[in-house]
């Protein structure tokens, strides 16, 4: 990771090293935080944040599940990170508000301890590799299921349920893939470590829904919309493990995964074994609206506005 100048910590500005908590801070024990992965790309009008309103709707939203009050609305909280941009002086970066539970008492109650809300950023390259994008990457079933229902709420994007996420990450990298797949408390396909999934079979898309303990992930309703769009069938259902050895293509989404075709699943070949179609063309969309070559039909950047250094245009 390479540090950038600044880091938003409760309305102010704090150098990127000075950005540290108490080992006592009841995050440590407990895991009492909850976050967002953004990314602000390069468009030709300037950087521009993807969703930023929806990123920060299922933050506050997050907090609210765990009864953590941000003291920020929705709108703070959004200037706050086009401003943190400006500050940095960045083109494209990603973005990683973070509000967790400070230092005060401890044990299991979190209720007396403050909530701390920080913002990073820094430049993030691809997440499953350069390559990933457009040659698939080659993944297993996780022997780990998903969090359950009512034991961690899944649709809350919260520190602790990354503990279920780095088994499911360290098994599969270990086992020589690139990312697990998790199956849901029932046996269905959940998602990935990082990323929701979707399953093609006959020119249709298979996403699972909600209730199968995934992440309801922006790009994944970016995908579901761009895919209406196109007029490609697409359907939140349950999806049963074997479904991933049939299918024509699988793919994941995600902020930092963006759009990544799947090759393979268990050693089994999906389809011809490369990036198929439907996700190919989703990509173009997708890569299209943030690179700024097809129009963004629905406002889906955020302009940044970085101030013109002066004597521009003279
Ligand atoms: N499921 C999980 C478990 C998940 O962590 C993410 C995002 C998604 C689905 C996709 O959600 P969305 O980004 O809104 O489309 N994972 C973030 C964190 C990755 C990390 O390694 O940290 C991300 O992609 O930013």
């Amino acid at each position: 990771m390479t540090p950038t100048e600044k880091i938003w910590h409760n309305g102010r500005f704090v150098n990127w090293d000075d950005a540290k908590i108490h080992v006592l801070s009841h995050v440590v024990s407990y895991g009492t935080s909850v976050f967002e992965g953004i990314r602000c790309y390069a468009t030709p009008a300037g950087p521009a944040v993807f969703r930023l309103p929806e990123h920060v709707r299922r933050m506050i939203d997050s907090g609210r599940i765990y009864r953590m009050d941000m003291g920020y609305t929705r709108e703070q909280l959004m200037e706050a990170m086009l401003e943190l941009v400006r500050v940095n002086k960045l083109r494209s970066c990603y973005l990683r508000p973070i509000a967790l539970r400070g230092y005060g008492e401890i044990g299991v109650n979190p209720l007396k301890n403050p909530v701390d809300v920080y913002i990073a950023c820094w430049e993030w390259g691809k997440y499953l590799g350069e390559e990933a994008l457009a040659n698939g990457v080659d993944v297993c079933v996780s022997s780990w299921t998903r969090i359950a229902p009512n034991t961690l709420p899944a649709l809350a994007k919260a520190g602790a349920n990354y503990m279920n996420s780095q088994l499911i990450k360290m098994e599969a990298l270990l086992n020589g893939f690139s990312e697990g797949i998790a199956l849901d408390a029932s046996g269905y396909v959940s998602e990935g470590s990082g990323e929701n999934i979707f399953v093609v079979r006959d020119g249709k898309i298979h996403t699972p829904p909600l209730g199968a303990s995934v992440l309801p992930g922006i790009t994944r309703d970016t995908v579901l919309k761009l895919a209406a769009e196109r007029g490609i069938p697409i359907v939140e259902t349950l999806i049963p493990r074997e479904m991933l050895y049939v299918a024509d293509e699988v793919f994941f989404s995600g902020t930092a995964a963006e759009i990544t075709p799947i090759r393979s699943v268990d050693r089994i070949q999906v389809g011809e074994g490369r990036r198929g179609p439907i996700a190919e063309a989703l990509q173009a969309d997708f890569f299209g609206i943030i690179e700024g070559t097809k129009p963004d039909r629905h406002g889906w950047l955020t302009q940044v506005h970085v101030p013109q250094p002066s004597g521009v245009g003279d």
